[in-house]
């Protein structure tokens, strides 16, 4: 069992890195791969040194499969490579999402459509993750009609560069700029790029990839996405609309009994999730769980995840996990 790391120099890459350590993911062979300017870098796993590569020379080892977080042109390019030489292609980016031939998995949800041909599986995103990760049992119970969704995403999700600008604000120091504004006590409404609807593409990535993970295209979704100066996870302020009423007991139940999922709703002691309990955890954490008194048959919910981690890396590897355990690779 040979596996690749496409990113490996990367925030997601090196958190994947970790999450193979923690899950003690059995493998052979280890090859982490970045681009040109890494190659010949060395990164420690489990206390051995390894060298990075190039993605040409990858290809010619054959993984059995490759985590890939290296952007979506590197996808593009690279990912059909590898999978010509027999390689299944866990990819992060959002070159294949939306691809009509290719599955977009969120383990607890819909790995079970995975079969043996599929040498190019979409990771989704981060934002889209965390929130069907709640909504999925709670569709499948009521009937989602309709959602709206405003995000408060970490400066994480963008990379290294965000981060970088942050450290630069808070030190009164000049440097290079990831967004186009100060992000230092700032909410910047402005996720990816535009799409020629006036929406962003993060605020469409929420709307195409629920519907896609769902497999349920009456599902109206509606978005707003938020960046603000904050690390640890993206959170989310969902309203959803269903067809069937709900008791809110049973929903809060319903979620408590989900996978994944942790309830931490409990207004009395000031419970409810944050960034800051979020940050380093798997679980996507649910609460302020109370019904829209505004419109019948609608829930309201606050939604966070670590983005790097069941946003991106431990989604990616339950995924190779859930493939490896049922002889798919
Ligand atoms: C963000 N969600 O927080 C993005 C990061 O489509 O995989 C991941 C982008 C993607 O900006």
């Amino acid at each position: 069992m040979k596996i690749a790391v496409v990113g490996a120099t990367g925030m997601v890459g090196e958190v994947m890195l970790k999450v193979l350590e923690e899950r003690s993911f059995p493998f052979t062979e280890l090859i982490l791969v970045a681009s040109e300017k890494s190659i010949g870098k060395i990164i420690s796993f489990k206390n051995k040194d390894y060298k990075v590569i190039g993605l040409a020379e990858a290809v010619a080892l054959k993984p059995d499969v490759a985590l890939f977080s290296a952007g979506g042109n590197t996808s593009l390019e690279w990912a059909p490579k590898f999978a010509a030489v027999g390689t299944t292609v866990i990819d992060n980016s959002s070159a294949w999402r939306m691809d009509l031939d290719k599955k977009l998995v969120v383990p607890e949800i819909n790995a079970n459509q995975l079969t043996k041909q599929d040498k190019i599986i979409a990771n989704p995103n981060c934002s889209t993750i965390q929130m069907v990760m709640v909504l999925a049992p709670l569709h499948k119970k009521y009937k989602i009609k309709r959602i709206v969704v405003s995000t408060y995403q970490s400066i994480t999700g963008t990379g290294l560069k965000a981060v970088k600008q942050l450290e630069n604000e808070l030190a009164g120091v000049k440097g290079e700029m990831a967004y186009h504004y100060p992000i230092h006590k700032n909410a910047i409404p402005h996720c990816d790029v535009f799409e020629e609807n006036g929406y962003t593409k993060e605020e469409m990535k929420l709307v195409r990839e629920t519907q896609k993970i769902l497999n349920d295209k009456t599902i109206a979704v509606t978005a707003t996405a938020v960046r603000i100066p904050t690390s640890g996870g993206h959170s989310e302020a969902v309203n959803v609309e269903f067809e069937n009423d709900f008791d809110i007991n049973d929903v809060r139940q319903l979620l408590s009994k989900t996978d994944g999922v942790t309830v931490q709703d409990n207004i009395d002691v000031n419970t409810y999730p944050m960034p800051i309990y979020a940050n380093g955890k798997d679980d996507v954490f649910v609460g302020r769980i109370r019904r829209d008194g505004s419109q019948p048959k609608s829930l309201n919910l606050w939604i966070v995840s670590d983005n790097l981690r069941k946003g991106a890396a431990t989604n990616t590897i339950q995924i190779a996990e859930y493939l490896l355990s049922n002889s798919l690779i």
